[in-house]
């Protein structure tokens, strides 16, 4: 079983019907899919990473790691990175299944906290967050410093059962996602020096903080060692730094 691939299926076809100029992002050569086997006797069992990535006019990066390691162990993490000209929010979906259950997480993840921020990227997202309220409750508590990312419409949660992810978690993540592309095709680029530094700083430290604390890099270092992890992080999974610093080599 493999609960998140209509999730992963989803994304896609969505990505491509609406979003004209998409192409293929690459992916850094050894982390396209990663196999190993865990455990010993009845209780082996194959775990595949794959990664799929694209890339559009707007989009810097839209990239998603999917694990799949039978009934208790799936995931996946699907992120958009907007381009740095842009004042787009992240969207942020972190879809875990462990021996110990579900734990969803579904944002816009905003770059600033102003009203007018919220006004913009917030406020629409309220009426869709709220359908959800009462089926996905509030999944307790998360790490504090991790608040600074999040915005007023994060859906946070730990279903009991597979079959609400199957159905009000499958709803909301496309409920998402569908109104997050609708903000990308209203978007239009950011030409103010300040903003754009402005920008720049707020996605430097996002994706800083999210290298640096990858509530993953545990299951990946026990999966397939320390150095392919951190290459995964920082090469692929949260990129930007390391794009930035090639570019800056190139322009000198
Ligand atoms: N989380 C990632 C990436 C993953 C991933 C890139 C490719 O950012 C998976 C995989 N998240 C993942 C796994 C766990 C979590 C947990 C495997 C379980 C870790 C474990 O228990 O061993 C949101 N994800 C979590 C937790 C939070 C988040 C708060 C609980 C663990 C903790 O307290 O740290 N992930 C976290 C976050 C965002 C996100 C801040 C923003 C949307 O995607």
């Amino acid at each position: 079983m493999t609960l998140y691939q209509p999730f992963l299926d989803y994304a896609l076809a969505l990505l491509t019907e609406k979003i004209a100029d998409l192409s293929p992002y690459p992916i850094p050569v050894g982390f396209e899919r990663k196999e190993c086997t865990t455990g010993k006797g009845k209780r082996e069992e194959t775990v595949i990473t794959t990664s799929h990535a694209f890339k559009s006019s707007k989009l810097r990066q839209i990239r998603a790691a999917h694990v799949q390691g039978g009934n208790s162990l799936q995931v996946l993490n699907f992120v958009i990175f907007p381009q740095l000209n842009y004042d787009l929010p992240f969207f942020g979906a972190d879809l875990v299944t462990l021996p110990g259950g579900h734990l969803i997480a579904l944002d816009m993840q905003p770059l600033f906290h102003d009203a007018a921020y919220q006004q913009k990227y917030s406020d629409p997202i309220l009426p869709i967050f709220k359908s959800y309220q009462r089926d996905l409750p509030w999944g307790g508590d998360f790490p504090d410093e991790a608040k600074l990312f999040f915005s007023p419409v994060f859906l946070w949660t730990r279903p009991e059962k597979t079959e609400l992810v199957e159905t009000r978690v499958f709803e909301a993540f496309q409920d998402y996602l569908k109104a997050y592309l609708d903000f990308v095709a209203q978007a239009e680029p950011v030409t103010d020096s300040q903003r754009l530094e402005a920008i720049a700083e707020s996605q430097l430290r996002y994706i800083g903080y999210r290298a640096a604390k990858d509530p993953a890099r545990g299951m990946f270092t026990r999966l397939y060692g320390e150095e392919w992890t951190e290459e995964y992080i920082h090469g692929f999974l949260f990129d930007l730094e390391r794009q930035l610093s090639q570019l800056n080599q190139l322009s000198q």
